[in-house]
């Protein structure tokens, strides 16, 4: 049985029924959940991307597929436990105004939470308020996410009001997003800038060490 041909079908067919259920038998199997994410679940995202690109689906067919991608990786989430490094320290996440792509960060916070983090997921289209808010909670690290070139500048913004606020001093600042550059991250002020998931966490992990 080829486990990852298996779920790659199951996101880019929508079978959200399905793939929790073949996930944990890809485990039972042997293969590691981190590899069926980055190895089957997340390209198939991709290809999805390109049919949508190209006329062959419609937004219900990239929900219904963004939803299994969810599903998928909300079942391995059990098995993406790592060592817990993160000492309860709280991150607060989320995507920031006027764009709605939720997955990305997601992955991002049940990462974190498998080493120990104390995660706030806060969502999506999120206000720059929001971001502070948590940081006035306690947050020691805020993470902004962002998929839409239109939406990436929104960044910077909650990053001068972080400023102005008189937070940033106390504050680490980790963001990301398919249209993040590094050069980006450098130019708004963030402290960091991670490409994935695991990056963030290893990117996290270094810091507080
Ligand atoms: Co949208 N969308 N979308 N979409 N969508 C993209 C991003 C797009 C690239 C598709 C395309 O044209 N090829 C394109 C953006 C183009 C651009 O800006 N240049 C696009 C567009 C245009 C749009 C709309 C404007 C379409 C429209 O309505 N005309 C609209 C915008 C709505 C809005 O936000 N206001 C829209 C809507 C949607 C759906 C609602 C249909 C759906 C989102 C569902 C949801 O999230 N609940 C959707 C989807 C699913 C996608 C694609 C196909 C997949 C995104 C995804 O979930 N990827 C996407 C194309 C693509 O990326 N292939 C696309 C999987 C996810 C795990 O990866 O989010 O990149 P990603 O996260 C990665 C890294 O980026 C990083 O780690 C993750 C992996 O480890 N990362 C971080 C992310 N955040 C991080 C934060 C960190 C650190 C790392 O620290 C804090």
């Amino acid at each position: 049985m080829d486990w990852l041909e298996k779920l790659s079908g199951a996101v880019i067919d929508g079978r959200k029924k399905d793939i929790g259920t073949w996930a944990l038998e890809a485990v039972q199997n042997g293969l590691a959940a981190q590899d069926l994410i980055n190895k089957a679940i997340l390209p198939a995202m991709n290809i999805v991307s390109e049919k949508w690109r190209q006329g062959e689906y419609f937004v219900p067919e990239v929900l219904r597929s963004a939803t299994t991608m969810q599903a998928g990786i909300d079942a391995l989430k059990p098995y993406l436990v790592g060592e817990a490094v993160g000492n309860g320290i709280k991150v607060a996440i989320g995507t920031v105004k006027g764009d709605l792509h939720d997955i990305g960060k997601n992955l991002v916070a049940i990462m974190l939470e498998g080493v120990g983090y104390q995660v706030e997921n806060m969502g999506v289209d999120l206000p720059p308020e929001r971001f502070i808010e948590a940081a006035r909670n306690g947050a020691r690290v805020i993470g902004l996410s962002s998929l839409l070139t239109t939406s990436m500048a929104e960044m910077g913004n909650v990053i001068e009001k972080v400023k102005t606020s008189g937070l940033r001093d106390s504050l680490t600042v980790i963001v990301g997003g398919a249209p993040i550059t590094p050069e980006f991250a450098k130019k708004i002020g963030a402290d960091y800038y991670a490409d994935n998931a695991a990056v963030a966490v290893d990117i996290l992990n270094r810091h507080f060490a």
